[in-house]
């Protein structure tokens, strides 16, 4: 056995690693002035969320402060991420959306 440690009489098992990739949560942020509505519109369209999905989430960022929309990848997260940053931007809304090493 090529994995007897010099012939000890121990075996040590080896076995490929495989590492899953870390994961990041999408946090939103709240704030005084981006409307409900609008926050809304982007759980939906950015995030594949249902209308009451949506609604719930922005709820408790509204209330709590800060709320995971989602966990993913970092280049999905990123890409999330830059969406919604572009999207409220356009709309001169002051909206923050992070990610984080989960
Ligand atoms: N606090 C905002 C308001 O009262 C609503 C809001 C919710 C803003 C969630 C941002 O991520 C947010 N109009």
């Amino acid at each position: 056995n090529s994995d007897d440690d010099a012939d000890t009489g121990v075996a040590v098992k080896t076995r490929a690693k495989t590492k899953r990739p870390p994961l990041y949560k999408v946090l939103l942020l709240n704030d005084d002035y981006t409307p409900m509505e609008f926050v809304v519109q982007i759980l939906e369209r950015f995030f594949g969320l249902t209308h009451a999905q949506a609604f719930e989430i922005m709820l408790t960022v509204h209330k709590k402060g800060v709320a995971v929309v989602g966990v993913f990848s970092h280049e999905i997260a990123e890409t999330k991420v830059t969406q919604v940053m572009d999207f409220a931007r356009r709309h001169q809304h002051p909206l923050q959306c992070t990610m984080e090493k989960e």
